[in-house]
């Protein structure tokens, strides 16, 4: 007999089943056993009857949370199971016994870590990835529909793109090198062939924080396209955003619903965005009691008071240039700011974009490497680009992990990935 997911019992509810999984809850009585079954599809309870199993029964009752089983039976209705069905069993095998599961129900946040090579397998955390699997398929789908080409830029650089403070510095045979932060420099080399292109690759922060927001690795997805304006840039950055809501709530109706996120809220998230500038900010910040003198940058504190009660992101313009990167564009308007923007997720989820249009002026990048303190040698690649050819251009990067959070209400980022590097932690 072929096996059957669980899904495909539920859906097609033949008479008699082969189904493997894992035992996610088990009862044991005198004669009689009931283990809920899952695998990766949905869970299933399964009646063990001692007078059928016979002397089977007594090797059956050894048997675990999180053991792993192979099961033979009969389907019936069964009201007060989980999914109105239940399989008699006739016949079970042990495939891997798990006598005591090292997590039980009541444990401390280090234990769970320490063990999160098990506790990835908790249902909470297996219905979280499936809406990142989603999220990075919908994200893709996303620029390969407009006509973007996906890339692959390096993860070993000599070159930073998000200052040197915060890279990840290793050894490179007899040289230093550092793990890339982010891959906008290299896009940026590759639009003046493809034009459009993405990138969805692992970046390396070394931010000495301890927040819920920040990882030291995370997935990084950006793009970058010649010709493209301010303007347009925001348009894309809303467009991707949109689209992935619209897309996770239509097919992840049922992970959504058991982390408790009404998938309504998502499809609320449509173009256009409320937008307001720095200098709006600040102003709107200072009129709340909040005093943040003009320049500097804003704080979570100061996020989560802008996006308090909004149903979308907010996206905010124009930072001043002084504490934005080198490669932003100055606004020839008002060269204190830069054409550069944050999309900030509601509720004080934090920024989930950062993006610019980018300078093509080589005296003024030049300029900002050198007051930024870095060695102009290492970045002639990057200026020949505007030696060669040089086109107007602009580009995002956006976190998975923060978009994840933000549409999953996560407390934490760790849990918007498997196995999360944090200031404290490396393992597993
Ligand atoms: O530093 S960013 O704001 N911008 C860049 O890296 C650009 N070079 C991207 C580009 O234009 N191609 O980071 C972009 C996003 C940011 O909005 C967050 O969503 C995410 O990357 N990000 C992080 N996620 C998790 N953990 C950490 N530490 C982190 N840092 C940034």
């Amino acid at each position: 007999m072929e096996f059957l997911s669980l899904k495909e019992v539920i859906e097609k509810k033949p008479k008699k089943i082969r189904v493997r999984g894992w035992v996610y809850r088990i009862r044991k009585l005198k004669d009689k056993i009931f283990i809920v079954l899952r695998d990766s599809t949905e869970i299933l309870q399964c009646v063990v009857d001692k007078q059928k199993v016979k002397e089977k029964f007594k090797e059956i009752e050894e048997i675990g949370i999180e053991s792993s089983l192979i099961i033979e039976g009969e389907i019936r209705e069964e009201k007060r199971a989980p999914n109105g069905l239940e399989i008699d069993v006739d016949n079970i095998k042990i495939v891997g016994l798990t006598k005591e599961f090292p997590i039980g129900k009541f444990q401390s946040t280090e234990l769970l870590l320490d063990y999160r090579h098990l506790w990835i397998r908790s249902r909470k955390l297996t219905e979280i990835m499936k809406i990142k699997s989603s999220l990075l398929k919908f994200s893709r789908e996303f620029f390969l529909e407009k006509g973007f080409y996906e890339v692959t830029p390096p993860i070993i650089t000599g070159s930073s793109c998000e200052g040197g403070a915060t890279q990840f510095e290793i050894k490179y045979f007899d040289e230093k090198a550092y793990l890339s932060q982010s891959a906008q420099l290299y896009l940026e080399a590759l639009i003046f062939s493809l034009e459009k292109v993405f990138s969805i690759t692992p970046s390396f922060r070394a931010e000495p924080h301890r927040t819920s927001r920040h990882l030291a690795e995370y997935w990084h997805i950006e793009a970058e396209a010649a010709w493209m304006d301010f303007k347009n840039l925001l348009k894309l950055e809303e467009e991707l955003i949109s689209y992935i809501c619209q897309k996770i709530a239509e097919n992840n109706e049922k992970e959504l619903k058991f982390i408790g996120r009404d998938p309504e809220d998502l499809f609320k998230v449509k173009p256009p965005f409320p937008k307001m500038t720095y200098d709006e900010a600040v102003k709107k910040l200072n009129k709340l009691g909040i005093k943040i003198p003009w320049g500097k940058d804003l704080r979570t504190l100061e996020e989560e008071k802008l996006t308090k009660g909004l149903e979308k992101p907010l996206i905010v313009t124009h930072y001043p240039r002084d504490i934005k990167a080198f490669y932003m564009k100055d606004d020839r308007k008002n060269p204190k700011v830069v054409l550069c923007n944050d999309m900030l997720a509601p509720e004080g989820y934090g920024e989930i974009i950062g993006g610019s249009e980018r300078e093509t002026d080589i005296e003024i990048l030049k300029e900002k490497l050198l007051n930024a303190g870095e060695n102009l040698e290492n970045y002639e690649w990057y200026l020949d680009l505007r030696r060669y050819g040089n086109t107007p251009h602009s580009g995002f990067g956006a976190g998975a992990e923060r978009i994840l959070r933000w549409i999953c209400k996560l407390e934490h980022i760790r849990d918007a990935i498997p196995f999360p590097r944090t200031l404290r932690r490396k393992y597993p």
